[in-house]
Order: structure tokens, then C-alpha cells, then sequence
């Protein structure tokens, strides 16, 4: 399933620029305590579950979502060694940040540019030192202030570059978090060298990595909210104001990421509630589940994208294209406007499909075309793929 999964993304990404956002989620099965075993500890020490660590492929310049590059997959079974800092980067946990995208990039062989984008978790040196190569870019938000070159530390040496720009950005919602807001931010770039801190477990790391720093600071914010304030390092170069706001814009597309984590929870694939029993298993599951969440949220995005550029055949084979295309009879309604009005053959024109078979109308007044009517959907489409193709072997023609 995974080879599969591989395979599709090696020829959706061909000639692409594609931004390989990266992140960890856990799966929290304490509510089932009782009926699990084999699970790690997860965050907050105590609750038993597991950890998951997918790389997402998005296209840079449209936000297509191409599918997943990698998964990582952990249950956390030992306490951290007590000369945890001194451990080479291979023996750590935080190894997931470099080994996602190194093990990502055969799969983007055929891509013409990656950038690899990461939250403050991902801002690690050896991994500024390693990942980078003539295809392969960084965009990370900085978690550390670190030291410079030529004296000073990072964070208070950004925040003393001159003002460059001023420009607003609607800021979504963030249940529990925020409320949306158009957000006034005051805009700061430069390069700089970052230098390899004392802990670094790397001795062939280089004493210094130049990177570009933009520093997005917001200006005014509501009362008793916090101030929006993003420093992020990238290989990338930034010499002027655009090239900072492209940068901006693809670590904005980080949402992408969460939005799969949703999905593979409450909003769609319910993992957190199975009832597998054997840690191992639920590793498994948790794999299945990934690929299936990113597939539902493919779908989803393909409904609301305005462009319909993106091939079918970035979710399904070409088996699963013919059952497609065999029953759009069967999906069409007898009015007008529950046609499916999309070019046979593209993302949207499935997703339309899909839609219909988790139990849309087909009427655009009808909203629910969400990740649970996606999921049905889908869980009902394999069934058929695999009825079609059992009618096949009974009756060869
Ligand atoms: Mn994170």
C-alpha cells in the first residue's frame, strides 16, 4: 500500500516545485487504557499511545496536495537516557526530522525544486548541515537563539533589522486559540551565519551555515491576544521584498499538515476510537490510516480548488480510473444540476464522484462534501473496485 502510494507521488511531483511540510502528532488511546497493550507514553508523560510523523507534498505554486512522501510511525517505550544531549542525532527522537525528508527525497527524484518546511521542532543544526543538496531547500520556523557569527545571537539581531515593508494578512480562526483578524504585520530580512552550538553532536558539521532570516512581526494586535511573530531560517534566497512574502506564503501552507491530522482524528478517520488491542497493530493502523486521511483530504481539496488542473490519477490507479468512469451512469441524478460538471479524468471530476458515493445529493446547496461524506465515500468505492474486478476473475471475457 505504501509502494503504491510512493509510486503515484514519484510521477505527481514531476517538474514540480514541491513543499514537503513536515510535522508530529500523537494518537491518544488513554480513554482505552484498559483494552491496549504494547503502547508507548505519549507527550504529557503518562497517557499511553503513540506518535506519527508524516511528510506531506504540496505543490509550491497552485497548493495542490500531491499526497504523502513518508510516514514515521513510533511508540515511545523508554524514558529519555539521562546524557540525552550528548547522544549523536541517529540515537534521538528528533532524528525523525532529518530521516522524513531524507527518506522522502527518492520519491522526488523527478521534482524540479523541494523545500522542506518544518515548525520550531524541525529547527535542528544537524539538519541545516545535512538535508540541503542542489534540489533540496529549508524553511523553518527558528526555536533556538542561537549564536551568529560575528557576535551577537540570532533572535535580537533580527529583531534589530530595519523595517523593510508593511502588509496585511487575514489571520483564520483557531478554536480555543484566536479569533480571525486581519493582522498589520511590520516585515524584516537578511542573511546571516548561524554557528554550530557547543551541543552539536556532529563533528563534521560546519562551523557555519548561512541562511536567510525573515522576521514577520504583528503591529497593533486586538487586546489580550497575542501578537502574531514568525522568525523563520530558509536556504532559500531573500534579497527582496517579494521573494519574503513568497517565503511567507509557503510556511503559511503548513496548515495543510494540520488539517491531515484532523482528518486522521475527529474529523475524519477516527482513529483515536479503534478498538485494536496490540500496540503493533495500531502502529499498522495508524499507517493505513495516514494514507486513507491524506486520499480524503485530496478529495476534499479538489472540490474547493477553482482550477480542476490536478489528474484523478494523483488518488487512483488506473484500475480504479475505469470502475470510476464505469459509474458515472449509475451517479448521475436526473436534473440538470446533479450532473457531474467537471472534466472526466480530473481530481474533481472523482471527488465529485466520491461525493456522491458517501451519500451527496449532487446539489451545490448541499454542503456535505466534507471529510466524512469523502470517507464513506471512499470506504465504499474500494468495495466496489474490488466487486468489479472479483466479477472479472468469475467471468473472464
Ligand atoms: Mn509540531
Amino acid at each position: 500500500m505504501v509502494a503504491r502510494v510512493r509510486q503515484r507521488l514519484a510521477e505527481a511531483v514531476a517538474g514540480r516545485h514541491v513543499l514537503a511540510i513536515q510535522d508530529t502528532s500523537e494518537i491518544n488511546y488513554e480513554s482505552k487504557r484498559g483494552r491496549k497493550r504494547g503502547l508507548g507514553t505519549v507527550g504529557n508523560g503518562s497517557d499511553v499511545g503513540l506518535f506519527i510523523h508524516p511528510v506531506l507534498a504540496i505543490d509550491a505554486e497552485t497548493g495542490d496536495c500531491l499526497g504523502l512522501a513518508d510516514v514515521q510511525v513510533w511508540r515511545r517505550l523508554k524514558k529519555k537516557a539521562a546524557n540525552y544531549r550528548q547522544q549523536p542525532i541517529e540515537e534521538k527522537e528528533s532524528y525523525r526530522w532529518l530521516k522524513g525528508p531524507e527518506r522522502a527525497k527518492w520519491g522526488f527524484a523527478k521534482a524540479a525544486m523541494v523545500t522542506v518546511i518544518d515548525d520550531r521542532e524541525g529547527d535542528i543544526y544537524e539538519k541545516w548541515a545535512r538535508l540541503p543538496d542542489r534540489r533540496t531547500h529549508l524553511l523553518t520556523r527558528a526555536c533556538r537563539d542561537r549564536a551568529i557569527t560575528g557576535g551577537g545571537t540570532l533572535f535580537a539581531t533580527m529583531a534589530a533589522l530595519p523595517e523593510r515593508h508593511r502588509f496585511t494578512l487575514a489571520l483564520p480562526t483557531r478554536p480555543g486559540r484566536r479569533q480571525a483578524r486581519q493582522a498589520l504585520l511590520s516585515l524584516r530580512f537578511a542573511k546571516l551565519c548561524i554557528s554550530r552550538p557547543r551541543p552539536c553532536s556532529d563533528p563534521n558539521a560546519p562551523a557555519q551555515i548561512e541562511l536567510s532570516a525573515v522576521d514577520v512581526r504583528e503591529l497593533n494586535p486586538p487586546a489580550g491576544e497575542e501578537p502574531v511573530h514568525w522568525r523563520l531560517l530558509t536556504t532559500h534566497d531573500v534579497e527582496n521584498i517579494e521573494q519574503a512574502l513568497t517565503v511567507i506564503g509557503w510556511y503559511r501552507q503548513r496548515w495543510h499538515v494540520e488539517q491531515l491530522f484532523r482528518t486522521v482524528k475527529r474529523q475524519g478517520l477516527d482513529l483515536e476510537e479503534s478498538v485494536f488491542a496490540d500496540g503493533e497493530a495500531l502502529e499498522k493502523l495508524a499507517v493505513v490510516a495516514l494514507i486513507a486521511a491524506c486520499q480524503t483530504m485530496q478529495l476534499v481539496l479538489a472540490r474547493a480548488s477553482s482550477s480542476h488542473s490536478q489528474p484523478a490519477s494523483h488518488v487512483f490507479d488506473d484500475r480504479e480510473l475505469q470502475v470510476l468512469a464505469a459509474l458515472q451512469a449509475r451517479l448521475r441524478g436526473r436534473t440538470v444540476k446533479q450532473q457531474n460538471p467537471y472534466p472526466p479524468g480530473s481530481l474533481a471530476w472523482a471527488a465529485w464522484s466520491i461525493a456522491r458515493l458517501g451519500g451527496w445529493t449532487g446539489y451545490g446547496s448541499d454542503k456535505s462534501t466534507g471529510p466524512i461524506t469523502m470517507r464513506d465515500g471512499l470506504e465504499r468505492f474500494r468495495a466496489i473496485v474490488q466487486g468489479y474486478f472479483l466479477n472479472e476473475d468469475l467471468c473472464p471475457s
